[in-house]
Parts: structure tokens; sequence; C-alpha cells
């Protein structure tokens, strides 16, 4: 099928289709009638099998012949040699490349990049891509760059192979000696060996352990579909994390350190058999600058990188810690995380439909009515007139209740932030009521995406047939910016959430090209809930409980489900396409190396491969980044709605560097208990990628949850730094308020939450500094012990906060590891305020009934508090506190930061650091931001005896409760009011308790 008639394959087929009795979702005259449905075939890609899956598949490293590298030039900082095929060429997913330019650098003395790119490319050969420069950002080399414990070696025997080594140690990071380099114009082939029961994290985004295994294929292909497990999902990250264990003081590697099949939490139960004293682990980053589709095969011993195209630009980066190897990756690669204005880490409520201005109010009222703390509402694409970006829906939510809807939310300190979908409705040239000004604009302006013929690209999604912006035509982003400023003047909107961008098209091809006059148009499935599609789940929770009952339910809906379907079961042999590689020709459609894509065909559910951008670019080379430049986009359009502000924004597709942008949530996740534990190693996954402003669905997406479910959700998502409830359309209602459980269980976590502000937020501003992550895997706070390499049931927020969550249905305790105990750390329990009493090693039963989250501070640390008020902005008018953890030396640390919150560059900052020891806590303020709030309490924990209590030498009057001691516990509480009255951090101080 050539190019051309792909595009126009949908329109074909669709016109023989007559009207179908759906409704229209909403119109200006708000009356119903009959559109036209878009048929499913619509959407139906070619039969394809995945390479990975295909007996018949031709193994490259068989086939092909590799190559030879000659001209090996040194120079100062690197060396380039020429490699040109060692033999016939194999063709075996494309055209070989016959000479190749190979490129290394030693940019730092923590990063070596490795580039191996087509050697003849010019700018009149657009046909193999290669990323610009101002488009994805290339690391630099720097100009300190010697030290570096990372060494390049490389041969010809057999053929040409690389290799990367640490230095000091001999550790062989990489190695591709044995395999062979395939090159062509649409397959990329890498392989390095590894060692045995390798720990590898990242290579995202998708729903996974945190520890990716051994035998398991990470495809990356942005792709909108509901959270499938182990598939390719919304966001492209091709960034690895290799961590490896080794006894002390010795090149022993510690084989076997997290194999699965160890029990629940994959720790061994018995003391001495895990890691522990005696161990040390050294990580390495690996990040594959390339757009293409992708997969990494990862088995027992090795790796394997194949891509669609692009080039090889490999980088390395030394760590020797994931500290430093996180931190590396973002300061010289793909940029520091963007600061967040300190509202978002207010509580979030969403849903997929809140019909119009009175029930979002009601939810807000019911919030409040309920003492529920409340900072944002959201609404999704029920607000919009016929799902156009950038309108109101007329009848429901009118525009004449903004003023009084926006001015209350405002005075009470809350926000709005809408959902703003990726495509743009094409109205019907035929019905001039049906114009669309922000269509209308971005058409004249070129800012649209093409067929390859040069007609407008029409896909379809909620609104009907729609087109897509074209971020790398010029017009693009002003365009959007523009509406972005325009429609502010309507809708006073505080942040944006972007969805769709994928960038998802609900058909394949130009489905719209010749139907646009049927506009609008139905997608081509049913809505949750609308007839047809009746969500006939029960909340698993009922499932469990009343499983006699739940069963019988169930047995019902699936006949009834029967009876309805029109599936057509017969049992045909599948014929695949396969596609034989054309010589010089590339197939951008059908590639010839099928990658394991969800959603199969590339096209499917997608803008399709051969949508073609103004400067000539094929969405094929770049289809991983819409997700990324929409976010660029509407971060430069909320700093035009809000100059000098920090934009706040959650999207959907990411790509490696997003962070300095935007945050992420999990996608549609489903109300099972499974997919609460999947929020935790996808948010450390995203805290290797950068984006550290990380939440999912709470309660869960699809499918009902129920009140079990939704408070151990609430608890959970309440140490996420991003916080938000999000369900969908027809599924049981679940805010908080809900249920008698579930409310007390939220205000209970949120007290927790809102208490924590000042350090969650010192935290993101580490984060937006040094590259910092924020929630953080237990492996990397306690990188000596090998049997915390797979942990994700549990997790730590910071240094200093340890959250163990119940992840189970019917639980009241749950099971899990005190980390660091051997090597002197402590904890105390954050509500008895006392010392965990654990062994190393061990799992230990925590109680955790219903309604409680446990929870533990790091004792060492000093954590900064302030007394929690309805909204962040409340919260940032009251005392503050100090919360002083002394470890088993009577020592703790800690830090705070503060400004005012929204400032992109804050001019005025302070920042405040606290030592303790030897019965002291030292203060220490530097900057210029005021902040005039009394210190409340100062709180320390593991305080054996007490001496007299002073503050700056000054003892402290304990009559009047201003000091309270707790021996049995070893709390000491001082109550510092009066002293502070001009304000806790107006200068520094000190406190002793000796
Ligand atoms: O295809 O706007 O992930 O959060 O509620 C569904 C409706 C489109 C997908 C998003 C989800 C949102 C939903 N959207």
């Amino acid at each position: 099928m050539s190019r051309y008639s792909f595009f126009k394959r949908a329109c074909v087929s669709a016109s023989f289709l007559a009207l179908t009795g759906g409704q229209s979702p909403s119109s200006t005259d708000g009356v119903a009638r009959p559109i036209f449905t878009i048929p499913a075939s619509a959407d139906e890609g070619a039969n394809l099998i995945p390479n990975i899956l295909d007996p018949q598949a031709v193994n490259a490293q068989d086939v092909c012949p590799g190559y030879r590298a000659s001209d090996a030039q040194e120079d100062g900082q690197g060396l380039t040699a020429t490699l040109t095929l060692a033999g016939p060429a194999c063709n075996v997913y494309g055209t070989d490349i016959e000479t190749l330019k190979l490129r290394v650098e030693y940019q730092a003395a923590s990063r070596l990049a490795i580039n191996i790119s087509p050697a003849n490319i010019d700018s009149t050969n657009s046909s193999h891509y290669i990323i610009p420069e101002d488009l994805i950002p290339r690391p630099q080399p720097e100009a300190s760059y010697g030290g570096s414990d990372l060494k390049f070696a490389w041969g010809n025997n057999p053929s040409f192979w690389f290799s990367v080594t640490r230095q000091s140690t001999g550790d062989v990071l990489f190695t591709t000696k044995d395999k062979k380099l395939v090159y062509e114009n649409q397959f990329i082939e890498f392989a390095s060996a590894l060692p045995e029961d390798y720990n590898l994290y990242g290579l995202g985004e998708r729903i996974h352990g945190l520890r990716l295994g051994n035998n398991f294929t990470a495809t990356i292909y942005a792709a909108d579909v509901g959270d499938p497990i182990d598939r390719n999902l919304y966001g492209s990250h091709p960034f690895y994390l290799d961590t490896r264990y080794y006894e002390t003081g010795s090149k022993r590697l510690v084989k076997n350190a997290a194999n699965p099949g160890k029990g629940h939490n994959g720790h061994h139960g018995e003391k001495g058999s895990g890691g522990g004293a005696g161990y040390e682990s050294r990580s390495h980053g690996v990040y594959l600058r390339n757009l293409h589709g992708q997969e990494v095969l990862l088995q027992p011993d090795s790796i394997t990188w194949r891509t669609l195209g692009g080039s090889i630009d490999l980088f390395f980066f030394e760590g020797p810690s994931q500290v430093e190897v996180t931190k590396q990756y973002q300061i010289s690669a793909i940029g520091l995380p963007a600061l967040q204005p300190y509202w978002g880490f207010g509580y979030h409520q969403c849903r997929w439909g809140y019909q119009n201005w009175t029930v979002l109010r009601g939810v807000i009222d019911d919030m409040k009515a309920f003492n529920i703390p409340l900072e944002t509402i959201w609404v999704d694409i029920d607000y919009m007139d016929q799902y156009r970006d950038f309108t109101l829906d007329p009848n429901t939510f009118k525009q004449s209740e903004v003023k009084a809807f926006f001015d209350r939310l405002h005075d009470d300190d809350q926000h709005f932030v809408p959902i703003v979908d990726s495509a743009i409705y094409i109205p019907n040239p035929n019905n001039a009521s049906d114009a669309y000004d922000t269509y209308t604009r971005g058409n004249s302006s070129g800012a649209f995406l093409n067929n390859p013929d040069g007609s407008q690209y029409i896909g379809a999604v909620w609104p009907g047939y729609t087109v897509f912006p074209d971020w790398l035509a010029e017009s693009g982003q002003p365009w959007w910016v523009n509406e972005m400023v325009e429609w502010h003047k309507e809708v006073p909107y505080d942040g944006i959430w972007i969805d769709m961008s994928e960038v998802s098209s609900f058909c394949v091809g130009s489905c719209g090209t010749g139907n646009v006059t049927m506009n609008p148009v139905h997608p081509p499935f049913a809505l949750p809930g609308e007839k047809g599609n009746v969500i006939y789940e029960y909340p698993e929770g009922f499932n469990i409980t009343n499983a006699t009952e739940a069963a019988s339910a169930s047995a019902a809906a699936s006949s009834q489900a029967a009876a309805m379907s029109t599936a057509d079961a017969s049992s045909t042999a599948i014929a695949y396409l396969r596609t034989t590689p054309t010589q010089g020709v590339r197939d951008v459609n059908y590639p010839p190396y099928v990658i394991d894509n969800v959603q199969g065909d590339l096209a499917v559910h997608a803008v399709s491969p051969n949508a073609t951008h103004h400067n000539g670019v094929e969405e094929y080379d770049v289809h991983n980044i819409f997700g990324h430049q929409i976010l660029n986009a509407t971060y430069q359009g909320l700093l035009s709605v809000f100059p000098g502000k920090r934009p706040f924004i959650i999207g959907r597709s990411t790509f490696a560097g997003s962070g300095k942008w935007a945050g992420h949530w999990g996608g549609d996740n489903a109300s099972k208990w499974y997919y609460m534990y999947f929020s935790i190693p996808q948010a450390l996954s995203f805290s290797l990628f950068g984006i550290p402003m990380f939440g999912v669905d709470t309660c869960g997406f699809n499918g009902n949850t129920d009140a079990e479910l939704c408070s151990r959700w609430m608890q959970l998502s309440a140490f996420f730094p991003f916080y938000r409830n999000h369900n969908t359309l027809s599924a049981n209602p679940q805010e908080p308020y809900r249920w008698e459980t579930v409310a007390t269980a939220s205000r209970t976590a949120m007290h927790i939450r809102y208490t924590l502000l000042p350090y969650i937020y010192t935290l993101f501003y580490h984060a937006h500094t040094t590259g910092s992550t924020v929630m953080r895997a237990v492996s990397w706070e306690f990188p000596h012990d090998p049997s915390l390499a797979d942990i994700d049931t549990q997790f730590l927020l910071g240094p200093s906060l340890l959250v163990i969550p119940v992840l189970q249905p019917q639980a009241t305790s749950v099971t899990a590891v005190f980390p660091g105990l051997a090597d002197g750390a402590s904890w105390y329990d954050w509500y008895s305020q006392t010392r965990v009493d654990a062994q190393a090693y061990v799992n230990t039963s925590i109680a955790a009934p219903l309604g409680h989250i446990p929870v533990f501070v790091r004792g060492g640390s000093v954590l900064p508090t302030q007394d929690p008020g309805y909204t962040t902005s409340a919260s940032r008018r009251n005392a503050w506190g100090l919360i002083v953890a002394l470890d088993g030396g009577g020592e703790a640390g800690g830090d705070l930061y503060v400004d005012d919150g929204e400032a992109v560059d804050p001019g005025r900052t302070r920042y405040v650091s606290f030592s303790a020891g030897e019965g002291r806590l030292v203060v220490h303020v530097e900057g210029e931001y005021v902040d005039g709030n009394v210190l409340g309490n100062v709180t320390v924990l593991g305080v054996g005896s007490l001496g007299s209590v002073r503050w700056n030498g000054v003892e402290v009057e304990v009559e009047g409760g201003m000091v309270r001691y707790d021996e049995q516990k070893e709390v000491l509480v001082v109550g510092l009011r009066d002293v502070t009255r001009d304000g806790a951090w107006r200068g520094g101080w000190t406190l002793s308790w000796k």
C-alpha cells in the first residue's frame, strides 16, 4: 500500500456508512440530534506480529556483517573513526548504511558520549533523521573533562565493538564485543553483555515493578492506552540506571541480589542472608538520545537496544551512586525539574463527569463541609462546548456564571485546573455556525500537521474530526500561546492539564479527509456509561467481601455482554502483514521491524507515522515528543498568562526532560489494589526521569472503587508529590467525603501532608537546583544492602520519611523492612514519636488498621513543619514547627527553603539550616525573604535525659507549659511562640536541653 493511499483508506470506508443513532454530546442550541458515528473499523490497523513474538523473525545478529573501524584518530577529548560495513549488506529490516562515523567524547569527568551516525548526512538528505540540538538538547563537552573514571575501548575483532569500563575498579559497564552493530535506515541494533542478575531501572514509561528484571522487553512508543501492565505507555524515557553490588573492597559482584521469588517483599526473612554490612554498590546511568519507536530487550546475560531510526547517541553517567547518576543525567542531559508553585502541593479533586458549575461548586462546598482540605478543583472534557479546546459549554458551563464561580474560588485561595486536549476540532465548512476560531487561526497560520501530499491531516478525537498542532512549524507554539492567553480572559484558570498527547487519534490515518462536512461526529466507540457500554463492575472490595453474590452478578453481566456482543468469533487463520525492505525506501507506516506496540499498527489510536510537519519531518521520526512539545508550548503559554509566575502543568505524554516544564500523572489506572501498588514503582521511575511532580488517579480511574481501597489510597497518595483523586465517567463517585471511613482517613493523612509542606517544598527546591529526588527508593538511600534492590512496596519521601503503606485488602498490618539498621540507622514512629524496635534485615509486622498509614522519621533528621490550614495559603500563614529526630549519637540535621511560593525567579529567598548535637539545636539563617510567622513547637525525639532548656542561652520558662518532657517516650517539646514573635527565621538561634 502506498503512503498516499494509506491516509485515504479510512475515508473510503466511512462514506459507505449510514448515520447511526448516536447522540450529540451537546450542541449549541441545546437540541440533541443524531450524529454520524465513526465506524469502529476506522481504528483498526493491519495485522502485525511483533518481531519479538514472530517465529519467522530473522535475528539480525545471525545475518548481518557488522562494521570495521578505520581512520581512528585520537584528539584531546576523545576519538573519531570511520565504520564501514564489514561484509555484504544484510538489509534485514531496512537498508544497511555503508559508512558510519564514530565520535567518542570524554565530555566531563562523570560523562562519556558515544555517537555513531551515518557518515553522509547533509541538509538535503532528510530521510535519515538526526535530532536537531535545539529540539532535544545534546549534552555538551565541558572545559574540564579530565580525570574521568570511565574508559572507552574498541576493537575490530571479530567486528567493530566498543566497551565502557570503570577504570578504578575494572568493572565493564557496557561491551558490544561479540555482538554485531546493525545500522540501517529503519533499524539500528546494538547490544551489550551484562552481569548475571543485573539490576536495571528506568526505560519507561510502563506499569511494572521498579526493578525491570532479566527477561523482559521494554518497548518505548508513546501510546494512548489504559495502563496495561508491562507494555508501552504514554511517555518515552530511553534511560536506565544500572546498580551493581559488591563485597566491600572487592571486585566480586554479589549475584542474585534481588532475585524474585524469595517472599513477598524480596526479603529473606532470616537474619544474615541478605545484604548489609560487608557490601557496597556502584551505579551508572545510560541515556540513548533517540526519539524513535524502540525496544530494549533485557535478557538473562545481555541488553539489546533496537530503534526504528535516528542515531546511536549514547551517554554514560559515571555515578557512582544513584544519587549522582540522577543528578548527572538531569544537570547535563535533560534539564532540572521545574519549581512548582506552592499551591500545587495542596490536594486536587477531579473527575470525568462534573457536569456543570453547580456540581463543581457542590464538590467544593462538600469538601469544606466535611473539613477535608481542597486546594484545586479540576474539570475534565465535560466543560467544553462539544469537546472543543478553549471553549465552555454554553448550556452547562455558562459564561455568565464564570465570574461568580471564580471570584469565590479565588477569594478562598482555591484553584482551577481544566483539561486541554491535544487535538483541534475542524469545523464543518457547510455550517457557518460551526465556525471555530481556534481552528481558523491555527489553520491560517499553518499550525497543523499535514498529509504527505500537503493537504491537512485530519484524524478524530472527542469533538469529531480533528487536526493536530505542528510543534515543528514556526507558527505552532505562538498560535497555542495566543489561544491560551485569549481563553484566560474568558476562563481565569490557574494551571493546565494536558491530555491525549501521544498524540492520540481515534482512527487510522487521515480518516477525516473528505468527511469534514459530517462534523461533529461521534468517536468510534461508546463513552463509559453510554448506551451499550454500561460499567457492570462491582467494586473490588465488594467482590472480596461478598464473593457469592459477586460471582452471580458477574456471571449475569457476562452473559448479558455476550448476548449484546456482535463480535465475530470465527477462527480464520491470521495473515500477518510483513514488510520486505525496499532498497533506499523508508516505509514509515509499516517499518520492516515490528516493535511490540501495545496498539499493534503504529497508526492505531494515534496520529499516523506519515503525518508530515511543515518542515518536512515525518511524524515517524518525532512521534515520541509530541507530548513533550505540547508541554513546552503550554509552559510558554502560562508564562504569557502569568508573567513571572511558575506554570502549573500536569501532562500525560512525556519525554526525557519534560520535568523542566511539567509534572505527570500515571494515566488511566483502575480501581484495583494492584494499581495502587504500581503507583509506587511508577513514581520512583519518574524520580529517575527527572519528573518528580508525579501522582496517580487516587482511588482508581476505571471501574468502581470502594471504601477500603479508597481509604488506603487517599492515605498513600498523600505522600506523593502530586495528590489528586480522579475518576472515569459513570463510575461511582469517589470524592473522599463519600464514605465516613475515607473522610477520616483522608483528614488524618492530609494533616500530616500539610504539616510537612515546608519539608516537601524544600525537597522540590533541592530537586530544582541540584537534581536530587523527592520520592526515593529505599535502595537509593541505603545503597549498601543488596536485599533492597527490588523493594517498591515502601518508599521514602526525601531522605527522612519512610512510608510503608498497606497494599492489600482486608489487612490490619503490613510487613516491611526497616532499612539501614545494620549501618546505624534508626526510625521513629510518626504517631507515637518513639523509636522503632526492629532488627536489621528482618521483615517486621507493623500494625496498620484501616485509617492508619505507617510513617516513620529517620533518626538524624530535622523536619521543618507548619501548622496545617485548610489551604496551602492558610498553611503559609501559620506557625512553624520543627521535628528533631536524634540519631543514635544524639545528632540530627536538616534544612528549610522559603520564598513567595510562586515566582519563577524569586528574588528574595530564605534558607535555614538546622544541626543538632550534644544536646542543642543550632539554627543558621541566610537570605532576604521575610516571613513573620512564629515558631510554635520544637519537638525533639530521642532525648534520653533533660537538663535545663535554654533559648539563646536564656532559660525557657517551664511554667506555662512552654516545656514538656515525656521521660518514658524520650520526647521533649519546647514552645517558642513568645520568643519568636518577630518571626521564627529572622535570624539564627540556639536551643539547648543539656
Ligand atoms: O480517552 O478526558 O487519561 O484522565 O479523564 C479518555 C477524559 C480521555 C483520558 C485521560 C483521563 C480523562 C479522559 N481522557
